[in-house]
């Protein structure tokens, strides 16, 4: 089926925020925010910008009749800085005005004043001074006697970079008051209830009175997991404070200084192999660039932790997390959320230790794969693993020594290009890793008319959720997909959500879905039972009505639905779904924190150019455990736009602070996402047969994130171009990989500091 969205997106009839016509009256914010990372005692004039045309109000941290107070872990971030300024971009005060123009112009005219206090931006220096947003934590499993058993032992460093999530539709929403004290609010957001819940502490509310509704996301990508909040939550304070509507919708740039990004990491490691190149023992410790306040940071770390060991299976494992607190914007959600960077660390510590043994990364890879029945370092076993099968099927198709030679012939005749391969399996755990979070609900109505519309808490933000949807309930209940409407996301029609996030979304409102479906369909085939005078198990439906003995009858849904409603049989369902078995203890580290896992592998094939550094990704070639896919189209687009994503983060997406805090990165000509040229020339997606998803008969696997692991392989497969073509000298494990950093691998000596220290 084709996504549902695509004639509206293509035609550019899809309505985001900004394009929702305005009631009149409506007023517009714009965010005053810290042009300097560390300060105290601030002291905000308001006096000039209150007498610019069209300005209403302005609003700061005195104008909160609750708490302001919008942290979601840890109770640590203010809305609007309070006395004391902790980055580059904290909002100070929102400029109420008529226009949005008239409310940018007034932002000139604020007058603030501190006392500059010294900024820390490396991750490496807070953990020096035991700078953490949370305290450290560690997940160990063996026996540490086992280093003694290793033939070699490597150690070593790495670190990678932030990103930027440039979702096309900027952060916005739009807050209405109504006659009764409630409070309606439109929002850009993942985490609908996050909102509502956040919008009560601050305005001191029942959650009850305010209803958040989001009809899509021109993009999330985790970046409205937790930083869709203060802009909504702004617009409803200004809202209740001034009896009219309010929208706030930022610029790119104010986004992209003000909100929180992928985490950058640095981090510490030691790896230890048998003979034979089978890893034996690997300790990591991740320095979590946090940023100011801790955001989702400490759950983001975990998840580093969880896939610190990728898709192998080590005997010993110690992995230690440090979310580090710096005076940047609070680092949040990003497609992946920490497992990539978990996954960075064992790989270059693979390929570093390859170079120091002269072991085979294949062999390294190939020795060291879980297994059925394997146990991860949390202590879930490996069920329907596919890391092998995935991984075999990838390099037997994809890296024949026909290529391989033809690779070695390139290089060996040719001095202005060098090509480079690597190979990367991946395995991403499925579930939120707060056991809590991993539940959902959904809302069906049959209407007389034999219509259905839908309501769960999944938000549509370009992933396809909703497509998926209405395929659930044509597939359950055989009703032809344009008779059944998914209606916006709404915290009045389900309430207490969990954020669409964590690659679950369509798992867990699906299963809703699902059981909403069943639920109708017992209550439907009692009814017409009865009607018919027969067994249950004679009637089924399709898309037009119900079957008696699998043959058409009198009933078309829309007299099954006028008189099942004659017959006064409710024709609404609310259905909730849990995931079943997971648990997990935070004391020990273990448990059964995912519902399963994804698997694959990819190998990825680049060419440097030699005199300008500059590359091109020639192919990726994907074997992906997708399980059964729902949607293979809908599926593979994720895959490609994941891995595209991943790529930009591991070449040239170059997210950069001055050593004052100041961003350097934050427009689009001084911050490279890739574009179509930057595109793989070739990406192949291989469906890996025989998989299932292990649970339950539900069959297809959450895709959303895991491919963005694969983009990963480009920076490895950058470094043996490099090493191809290069003097000899060691190339640090030091990610993005920009055209900059190929030169100066290529030509080290010409990068060296001189004697007078300049570069
Ligand atoms: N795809 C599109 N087009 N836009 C997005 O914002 N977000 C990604 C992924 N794919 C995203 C996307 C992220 S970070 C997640 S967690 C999942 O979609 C969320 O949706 P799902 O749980 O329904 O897969
Ligand atoms: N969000 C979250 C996530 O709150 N918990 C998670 O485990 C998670 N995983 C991936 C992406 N977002
Ligand atoms: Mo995705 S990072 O879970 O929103």
């Amino acid at each position: 089926m084709k996504n549902i969205d695509s004639k509206l997106h293509c035609t550019g009839e899809s309505l985001y925020i900004d394009d929702i016509p305005e009631t009149s009256g409506t007023l517009f914010g714009q965010v005053f925010y810290a042009p300097i990372a560390h300060a105290k005692n601030i002291s905000l004039n308001f006096e000039k910008a209150m007498q610019q045309p069209g300005v209403v109000r302005i609003l700061s941290a005195k104008d909160i009749p609750g708490s302001n107070q919008i942290g979601a872990i840890i109770l640590d971030e203010p809305l609007f800085a309070d006395d004391t300024i902790h980055y580059w971009g904290q909002p100070l005060a929102l400029v109420v005005a008529k226009t949005q123009r008239q409310a940018r112009l007034a932002l000139k005219e604020i007058k603030a004043t501190w006392e500059a206090l010294p900024v820390v931006t490396s991750p490496r220096e807070a953990h020096k001074k035991e700078q953490y947003l949370t305290k450290p934590c560690e997940f160990q499993r063996g026996d540490a006697s086992i280093w003694h058993d290793c033939a070699y032992i490597v150690s070593g460093q790495a670190d990678s970079g932030g990103q930027e999530h440039l979702y096309l539709e900027p952060q916005g929403a739009m807050a209405e008051w109504s006659e009764d004290g409630g409070l309606r609010i439109v929002s850009s957001t993942q985490a609908p209830t996050a909102v509502q819940k956040c919008v009560a502490r601050v305005l001191a509310y029942p959650m009850h009175r305010i209803e958040v509704d989001v009809k899509r996301l021109g993009g999330g990508f985790g970046g409205k997991e937790d930083q869709a909040t203060p802009w909504a939550v702004m617009a409803a304070l200004a809202a209740w404070h001034l009896k009219k509507p309010v929208k706030i919708v930022l610029q790119r740039h104010d986004d992209m200084v003000m909100t929180g990004k992928r985490h950058p990491y640095q981090y510490d490691f030691r790896i230890g192999l048998a003979k034979d190149g089978q890893i034996l023992a690997w300790e990591v410790s991740f320095f979590q660039n946090g940023g100011a306040a801790a955001d989702l940071s400490p759950a983001v770390i975990s998840r580093s932790l969880f896939h610190a060991a990728n898709a192998y299976y080590i005997p010993y494992v110690r992995a230690k997390g440090y979310c580090c607190r710096t005076n940047l914007p609070p680092n949040t959600a990003f497609r992946g959320f920490g497992a990539p960077q978990g996954v960075f660390s064992i790989e270059s510590a693979i390929r570093l230790a390859s170079e120091k043994t002269g072991l085979d990364v294949l062999q390294i890879q190939k020795n060291s794969l879980m297994r059925e029945g394997d146990e991860f370092h949390y202590g879930q076993k490996a069920v329907s693993c596919k890391a092998n099968s995935s991984f075999m099927q990838c390099i037997e198709t994809y890296l024949t020594e026909a290529r391989l030679e033809e690779i070695r012939q390139f290089n060996k005749s040719n001095d202005l290009y060098s090509k480079g391969l690597s190979v990367l399996p991946i395995c991403f755990g499925i579930s939120f890793t707060k056991t809590e979070m991993n539940q959902a609900s959904a809302l069906v109505h049959l209407y007389q008319d034999g219509s259905i519309s839908v309501s769960t808490a999944a938000i549509e933000m370009g992933q396809g959720v909703n497509t998926k949807i209405v395929q659930m309930v044509h597939k359950i209940l055989g009703i032809a997909p344009e008779k059944v409407q998914i209606l916006s996301t709404n915290t009045s029609r389900v309430a207490n959500t969990s954020p669409t996030a964590a690659s679950s979304g369509a798992d867990l409102n699906g299963r809703a879905t699902e059981k909403a479906c069943r639920d109708f369909k017992s209550r439907l085939s009692k009814f017409l039972a009865s009607q018919l005078n027969c067994d249950l198990d004679h009637i089924s439906f399709n898309e037009h009505g119900a079957l008696l003995n699998g043959k058409g009858c009198q009933w078309s849904w829309p007299s099954i639905a006028e008189r099942a409603w004659q017959a006064r049989i409710p024709l609404t369902s609310h259905q909730h779904y849990a995931t079943p078995e997971l648990h997990f203890d935070n004391k020990s580290n273990k448990g059964h924190p995912f519902s399963y896992h994804v698997y694959g592998c990819a190998v990825t094939e680049v060419t440097v150019d030699l005199v300008r550094g500059r590359y091109e990704i020639d192919a990726v070639d994907i074997v992906h455990d997708f399980g059964k896919s729902m949607n293979p189209d809908i599926d593979k687009g994720q895959v490609e736009g994941a891995l595209m994503q991943g790529i930009g983060w591991v070449t040239l997406e170059d997210l950069q602070f001055s050593e004052t805090g100041k961003p350097m990165s934050e427009t689009l000509s001084t911050y490279k996402v890739p574009d179509i040229y930057c595109a793989p020339k070739r990406v192949t997606v291989t469906f890996l047969e025989n998989t299932s998803n292990p649970f339950d008969g539900f069959v297809s696997k959450a895709v959303g994130e895991p491919p963005l692991i694969y983009g990963l392989g480009a920076f490895f497969a950058l470094r043996e171009a490099i090493k191809a073509a290069g003097t000899g000298k060691s190339i640090p494990f030091s990610s993005p990989m920009t055209p900059e950093k190929v030169l100066m691998n290529l030509y080290p000596s010409a990068f060296e500091v001189g004697t007078s220290g300049e570069k």
